[in-house]
């Protein structure tokens, strides 16, 4: 199997961390770089959507969702089992992962529409920006409660599931990439966030110097008006 990723994306990562949880070791790992022009012109031969992580599958099939190579790799390789033993477990999981997707996708419409990162490329909306902030932040008090009514010492349960490793991605993503921390009140998120920080999945990659350069400090420069 290939996984196409750029190392320290927010949506590759989740996969990156959930192969380090998951000991998985045989996937050969591609990663573009993307300091380089975007789209690589390799990510045109794997299909229309032009983004990563993409998993191609020894049968030759690709699979160009975070979430559902997630799915895919707990199909084929279930023990350890990180998506839930039982129908009610994976409901959890899946409640918290709707959440947090939720969170990343609103995350970033407000980096695309206030980050000088995307300010060449893009039409900025501090308007829609602002609101997309109030919306992450939202979802992640949301996430906030859900962490709250678990004994832990992961997000559901006490083993790691799929759902910490795309929480992780997020989270750390945003503090090291853009410099947004969690919202003020978060205590649960922000204990679950320590101690999962600690694992060796979660070690942190290379982020580019350019762009954290460009990135960093979106909070000051477009505050979510609900810190
Ligand atoms: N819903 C997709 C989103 C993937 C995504 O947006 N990946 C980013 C990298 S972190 C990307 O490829 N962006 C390039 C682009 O949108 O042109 C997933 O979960 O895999």
């Amino acid at each position: 199997m290939k996984l196409y990723e750029l190392e320290w994306g927010l949506y590759p990562r989740r996969v990156g961390i959930y192969l380090a949880e998951k000991g998985i070791t045989g996937i050969e790992r591609i990663a573009f770089d993307a300091l380089a022009a975007w789209p690589p012109p390799e990510l045109a031969g794997l299909g229309p959507l032009g983004t990563v992580p993409i998993l191609e599958t020894q049968e030759g099939t690709l699979i160009r969702s975070s979430i559902a190579i997630l799915d895919y790799l707990e199909e084929r390789f279930p023990s350890p089992d990180m998506a839930g033993a039982t129908p009610e477990e994976r409901a959890r999981i899946r409640e918290m992962l709707s959440v947090i997707d939720e969170a990343a996708m609103q995350f970033g419409i407000w980096c695309h529409k206030a980050s000088p990162l995307f300010a060449k490329g893009e039409r900025q909306s501090r308007e829609a920006a602002t609101f997309a902030a109030d919306a992450y932040y939202g979802r992640l008090r949301m996430l906030d409660l859900l962490a709250q009514e678990n004994e832990g010492p992961f997000l559901s349960g006490a083993q790691p599931t799929i759902a910490d490793c795309v929480t992780m991605a997020t989270l750390q993503f945003a503090k090291h990439v853009y410099g947004v921390p969690l919202p003020e009140g978060c205590d649960a998120l922000a204990e679950w966030y320590a101690f999962f920080a600690e694992r060796p999945s979660a070690a942190l990659p290379t982020y580019p110097e350019p762009v954290v350069k460009l990135a960093h400090g979106l909070p000051a420069l477009c505050p979510p008006t609900c810190p």
